[in-house]
């Protein structure tokens, strides 16, 4: 291997400038104009006080690997296979080479993750390679830990450049499992396609990585470290997010509720990323009892779980919530702490509703929006009840495709500020990542709010009630999402493909059972802001009444093919709205399978989870 010592950056070998560049920060969209553009000023960073050396880099001659393209959310494979020598090494210097110098030279950069298998080996091969290609400083969470949340946080707090997030979200952790890596940008939010497929195009051609000979970092202690002229700073992972926090919330309303003798409220951190800030945020800042935090310890294979808080994996939780004497509010959180499940005694929200329902409260409850939302969204397949809520808060909407990615632009633009995904997904423009946490701390407030004054011994709304009266005021959207994990790739594929044929014959006024087709489709986004194009983002039947079907592959599995099947139907007569969603749906569901012959296809007679 060469060792070869590689001027890093013109820039710091001038003596060291206690400057930093006063521009404002990139958005991912400017990527797209960048080639137009004068070029920006370079972010400059404090370089070491004493002479800076000079950095030793070491060229790493590479070899090509296959198939480090990026899906709905990062880069995604199964531990064995970032370790195979110098592949994640070989995606993050793939990034760099993507991005232009101004981006990153000299500059700042966060890097956290959920805690799980590999991080730590990760986090050492990034900082090396972030420091090899001249980056100034990097700025890492303790133990290398930040929820997504509070990478996208620090990201904006600190005006970094952008960041890594070292996760496979609620895919399981463990050597036999999953790792992952995401990049976001200065906005704090994920890198669009334009960004992701240019790295997917430069790990099929690059020759070299450039890695900075220093030592591995001790992560473990917090303070500041100097390799001449790179910087790295250990952080506590939960201060910027928790300041951000209280800007947005009543914490005074919650700890009120919380601390209610007749309220009681449980949170489930999965093993993962949420155990860090749990216990600081629930219990420390608004008083919760300490029993109230459910695997509080994040493990580096989440306890054997599957982080994922849903129904079906989250089941130490829903047991808890649906048994006798179970608590008012109860809560769950994913790996990397984007996701969130909220539960009522017995009573599920699911997250089309939730998102529903923080929109059609969050201007009494929460004071980040006091003066109401700017507007509202979705993605594609989430339940039409965001809609009927900006119906009649008068305020724009956008449908995007799957992946909170759709949502980063109309939030620089101004035009949105809350928005959510029917995959547990729930968040705001406080930052441009969803957000499990503030899901949460949105529906204690609400609960909060709407309990006011209430005397101990009176009967208080319970989260049932919120969403009894949400649908008596909207209508309810009965939803249901079926996954069908890891099938056959290629007989998934034959699936889409003959759904797609279908599509391509169906029209206006087709009979399905007892539907009428309105239209079918492939969704397909033009973003409002920068006029990028998203096709392909799942196939739609929608009918007559409003019910759709919708199809799609997940693009975050590891292994196989996962199906994901969605079935939607609006019923306005309040009298209806007790009914379960799989009895009211039946019909639905029986007509989506016998249309896309998903049995016959897979060979599957039952989804792996239902939402
Ligand atoms: C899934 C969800 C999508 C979400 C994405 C990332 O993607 O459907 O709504 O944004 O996961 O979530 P897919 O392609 O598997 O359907 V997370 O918490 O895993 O970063
Ligand atoms: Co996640």
């Amino acid at each position: 291997m060469a060792s070869v010592a590689l001027r890093l950056n013109s820039l710091l070998q001038s003596p060291p400038q206690h400057v930093i560049s006063t521009r404002s920060p990139l958005l991912a969209r400017d990527h797209l104009l960048l080639s137009r553009r004068a070029p920006f000023p370079r972010l400059l960073v404090r370089a070491s006080s004493s002479a800076s050396p000079i950095l030793k880099v070491e060229s790493i001659p590479t070899k090509p690997y296959e198939g480090q393209k990026t899906g709905t959310s990062g880069l995604r494979k199964k531990v064995k296979v970032f370790q195979q020598e110098n592949y994640l090494a070989y995606w993050i210097q793939s990034l760099f080479n993507s991005l232009p110098p101004e981006d990153y030279k000299g500059g700042l950069l966060v890097l956290g993750g959920d805690g799980r298998f590999f991080n730590k080996e990760a986090a050492e091969i990034i900082i090396k390679i972030a420091a090899g290609n001249g980056v100034g400083k990097i700025l890492v969470g303790r133990d290398g830990i930040l929820s997504t949340p509070a990478v996208s946080a620090v990201i904006r707090k600190r005006k970094a450049n952008g960041g890594f997030i070292m996760s496979a979200s609620h895919n399981p952790g463990g050597p036999d499992y999953d790792w992952g890596i995401k990049f976001n940008y200065s906005s704090g939010q994920p890198a669009p396609e334009s960004i992701t497929d240019q790295i997917y195009g430069n790990t099929l051609s690059i020759s070299e990585i450039k890695m900075a000979d220093i030592p591995d970092v001790d992560l473990s202690s917090l303070g500041t470290k100097e390799y001449g002229s790179f910087t790295v700073e250990v952080v506590d992972p939960v201060s910027d997010y928790l300041e951000l926090m209280e800007t947005v919330f009543d914490f005074q309303l919650i700890k009120d509720v919380l601390s209610r003798p007749d309220f009681r409220f449980i949170f489930d951190a999965m093993h993962a990323v949420t155990g860090a800030y749990a216990k600081p945020i629930f219990v420390d800042q608004l008083g919760a009892n300490p029993s109230c935090i459910m695997n509080g310890v994040p493990l580096e294979d989440f306890g054997h779980g599957h982080p994922d808080p849903n129904l079906t994996y989250a089941k130490e939780l829903v047991q808890i919530m649906y048994g006798s004497n179970a608590p008012d509010l109860g809560a769950a959180s994913d790996g990397d702490g984007d996701r969130n499940m909220i539960l009522g005694k017995g009573f599920f929200i699911t997250p089309s509703d939730s998102v529903a329902i923080i929109a059609a409260n969050a201007q009494a409850a929460i004071p980040y929006f006091k003066s109401g939302p700017k507007g509202l969204a979705r993605s594609m397949p989430t339940s039409g009840a965001l809609d009927r809520v900006a119906s009649r808060l008068q305020l724009p909407f956008f449908e995007v495709p799957t992946g909170w990615k759709f949502f980063g632009n109309l939030m620089d633009d101004g035009k949105l500020s809350i928005c959510g995904e029917e995959s547990f997904g729930t968040g705001s423009d406080h930052i441009r990542e969803k957000d499990g946490i503030w899901a949460v701390l949105a529906w204690l407030s609400i609960i909060g709010e709407k309990n006011k004054g209430r005397k101990v011994g009176e009967k208080l709304v319970s989260v049932e009630d919120v969403a009894m009266e949400h649908w008596s005021t909207f209508g309810r959207n009965f939803f249901s999402r079926y996954d069908y994990e890891e099938c056959d790739s290629s007989k998934a594929n034959q699936m889409i493909e003959y759904l797609r044929d279908l599509i391509s014959r169906s029209k206006p006024g087709d009979a399905y059972g007892n539907y009428t087709l309105k239209f079918a489709d492939d969704f397909a986004y033009t973003d409002p802001v920068d006029g990028s194009v998203a096709t392909k983002q799942g196939l739609r039947f929608v009918f007559a009444d409003g019910s759709r079907i919708i199809y799609r592959l997940s693009g975050t599995g590891s292994a196989g093919a996962t199906i994901r099947m969605y079935i939607e139907q609006f019923e306005p007569d309040a009298s209806k709205h007790k009914v379960d969603a799989q009895v009211a749906l039946k019909p639905l569901i029986e007509l989506a399978l016998s249309i896309s012959k998903l049995e016959q296809f897979t060979g599957r007679q039952k989804p792996t989870v239902i939402t």
